[in-house]
């Protein structure tokens, strides 16, 4: 199956969404730099996975979303919580551990969680997540809403046995969920050619009646053209979509990876697609896109400083909540 990209006679995302999904993206790619700064400055404690090269799947996948629908995340998911409406100061502060984070500090990089923003959560076991949407549609069919849940995960995820079980109970109850596997070619440090003996990822929805896409997942707007599709189906009672965005990661596995595993051409290949490069020469306006720039700007050096600033959790409290 090849990915379908966008084409010029197709509908565009209306301007202000347009702009949105760069801001989201700019957000991300310069977010995730401070951050990887800031590991290696030893400022930030355990992993650090970086999304630098994947900002187009979730920011053109959750601009197709309503505010109160949800997402479920992954050990990669900086990009899916600025997408999702995060402020970048209280996500700085988690990942630096500060009592002023997402989650007090306690939860880090990989456990962001926000039930204001309807975010079920990263989550630092592979595959976690795509159980935890499942149940979410659940909900939300029994609660008689009409929510719809993005479930985003990656190929290493789609071997592990919660996919097919999830895909299974979400194609026979048409939950309103959509399965967003985010295919980077890569699980650590193993090819997705050498853990499947079938590539073609979206091929495996239809076994389950769960229909199947594959879209590039570096232009945004052939993301947000999908996710669009899948949206009104799972709104609509028709059910779960299987959507596989291929993209790539742009250095290893984690911040302290250096990934030499990667062929180089390759590499190249996708970093001359640069997703970001990609939106923005669809915008076509120099003035907007330097606007979204020094606003992305400013508020990433205001939460650098509110992060650093803010105090780290108390070790009696956080003795007392294990006590308790
Ligand atoms: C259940 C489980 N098994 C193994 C791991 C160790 N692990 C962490 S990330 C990772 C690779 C995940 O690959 P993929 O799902 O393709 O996500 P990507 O890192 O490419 O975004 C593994 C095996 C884990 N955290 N959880």
């Amino acid at each position: 199956m090849e990915p379908t990209a966008h084409d010029a006679d197709e509908e565009l995302p209306p301007r202000a969404l347009l702009l949105e999904m760069y801001r989201h993206m700019l957000a991300t790619r310069r977010f995730e730099e401070t951050c990887l700064d800031f590991f290696r400055r030893g400022l930030i404690r355990g992993y650090l996975h970086s999304y630098i090269g994947q900002e187009a799947v979730a920011a053109g996948a959750i601009a197709a979303l309503r505010p109160d629908d949800w997402i479920a995340s992954t050990h990669r998911g900086h990009g899916h919580c600025i997408a999702k409406g995060a402020d970048l100061r209280f996500m700085m502060a988690e990942i630096l551990g500060r009592e002023t984070g997402y989650c007090r500090g306690r939860g880090g990089s990989m456990h962001i969680a926000s039930a204001d923003l309807h975010h079920l959560g990263a989550n630092g076991i592979v595959g976690g997540g795509i159980p935890l949407a499942t149940g979410a549609a659940l909900g939300i069919r029994v609660q008689g809403g009409d929510q719809v849940v993005i479930c985003f995960f990656s190929d290493g995820a789609s071997n592990n046995g919660v996919f097919p079980e999830s895909l299974n109970l979400a194609g026979l109850f048409r939950l309103p969920v959509i399965f967003l596997l985010e295919n980077n070619f890569y699980a650590v440090s193993t090819p997705v050619e050498c853990s499947t003996g079938c590539c073609e990822l979206a091929g495996r929805g239809p076994a389950y009646g769960v229909p199947g896409v594959c879209v590039d997942g570096n232009d945004a707007i052939a993301v947000w053209r999908e996710t669009r599709r899948a949206v009104r189906r799972a709104r609509s009672g028709e059910g779960p979509t299987l959507i596989e965005a291929r993209t790539f990661r742009w250095g290893g596995h984690h911040a302290n990876d250096p990934g030499q595993y990667v062929d180089p051409e390759r590499l190249a290949y996708w970093k001359g697609r640069d997703p970001l490069a990609l939106l923005g020469r669809e915008i076509r306006d120099a003035a907007a896109v330097a606007a979204v720039e020094s606003r992305v700007e400013a508020e990433l050096a205001a939460a650098v400083e509110f992060a650093l600033n803010s105090p780290e959790p108390a070790v009696e409290a956080f003795l007392a909540e294990i006590d308790s």
